[in-house]
């Protein structure tokens, strides 16, 4: 059974969770496809990819409760780290990822969306960290990825109070970039990865390097890491070609690199 699908257009991947029976729960299965799939994306090929979940109803309602229901202590902490290895797998993909929050993106859901770049949502999304309703805390990084996206103060009421949100307040406290209507998210989604993969690919990718890897240290060695990904562009044929037809004033050939 195929529960996460990808195909890939014109250097745009789409990266569909594929379980509309339950909402698009998240299984072990369900994340060990996860996992196999990002491993097979081409980066050289593909330069940016759309995460959305199938049907009408979910992005993603979460990890899946009827498997949880009895792990213990242990079992739960290795579902947590098979979670959390993909999460950052995906998070730290080689180009620019886009959820487009296609409805419920609860729990590991919203997590799932949190280890995107960008959060694209349409106006029937709804988000939420529902775990302490369940008893347990978030497990798959949302504790974490929340605070530095929206802030702690945000986050923390948002997870102590398990209360769900819809896509406009997501869209005011930045949890989401923008809202649109449900038949456009994915149109607007494909337009925007167009847009980033329209763009020179090495300088995309150093980008998006650059603020991750920038976000972890401080403005001294954050700034270091921007300079030693800026230098390297220098060595991509796209930098010449660009920097000569605007010098030459010449519209540039497309990006090759
Ligand atoms: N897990 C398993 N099955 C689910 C889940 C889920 N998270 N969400 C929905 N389903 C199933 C339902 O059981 C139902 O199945 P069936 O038709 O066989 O009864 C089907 O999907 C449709 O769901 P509903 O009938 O409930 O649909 P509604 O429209 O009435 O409600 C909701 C939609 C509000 C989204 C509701 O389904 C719901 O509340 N779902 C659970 C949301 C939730 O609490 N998610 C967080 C789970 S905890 C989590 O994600 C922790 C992540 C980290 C884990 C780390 C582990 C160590």
């Amino acid at each position: 059974m195929a529960y996460v699908e990808f195909t890939a257009k014109d250097h745009v991947g789409t990266l569909t969770i594929n379980r509309p029976e339950a909402l698009n729960a998240l299984n072990d299965e369900v994340i060990r496809q996860l996992d196999a799939v990002l491993d097979s994306i081409d980066c050289a090929q593909v330069r940016c990819v759309i995460v959305t979940g199938a049907g009408q109803k979910a992005f993603v309602a979460g990890a899946d409760i009827a498997q949880m229901s009895a792990l213990s202590k242990e079992e739960a902490q290795a579902f947590g780290k098979l979670g959390n290895d993909v999460f950052r797998k995906l998070e730290t993909l080689g180009v620019p990822t886009i959820a487009a929050v296609n409805g419920f993106a609860l729990g590991g859901g919203c997590e799932l969306a949190m280890s995107c770049d960008i959060r694209l949502a349409s106006e029937a999304a709804v988000f939420g960290q529902p775990e302490v309703g369940l008893g347990i805390t978030p497990g798959f990084g949302g504790t974490q990825r929340m605070a530095r996206l929206i802030g702690p103060g945000k986050a923390k009421e948002l997870i102590y109070s398990a209360r769900n949100i819809k896509a406009p307040e997501a869209l005011a406290c930045g949890l989401v970039q923008a809202v649109y209507p449900a038949e456009e998210l994915m149109a607007q989604a494909e337009k925007l990865a167009g847009r980033i993969a329209g763009n020179a690919p090495i300088a995309v990718r150093a980008c998006k390097k650059a603020i991750n890897d920038g976000l972890q240290v401080d403005m001294d060695q954050a700034v270091e890491i921007e300079e030693q990904l800026f230098g390297s562009c220098f060595q991509s044929e796209d930098q010449k070609n660009a920097m000569a037809a605007f010098l030459e004033k010449r519209k540039h050939d497309p990006f090759i690199n």
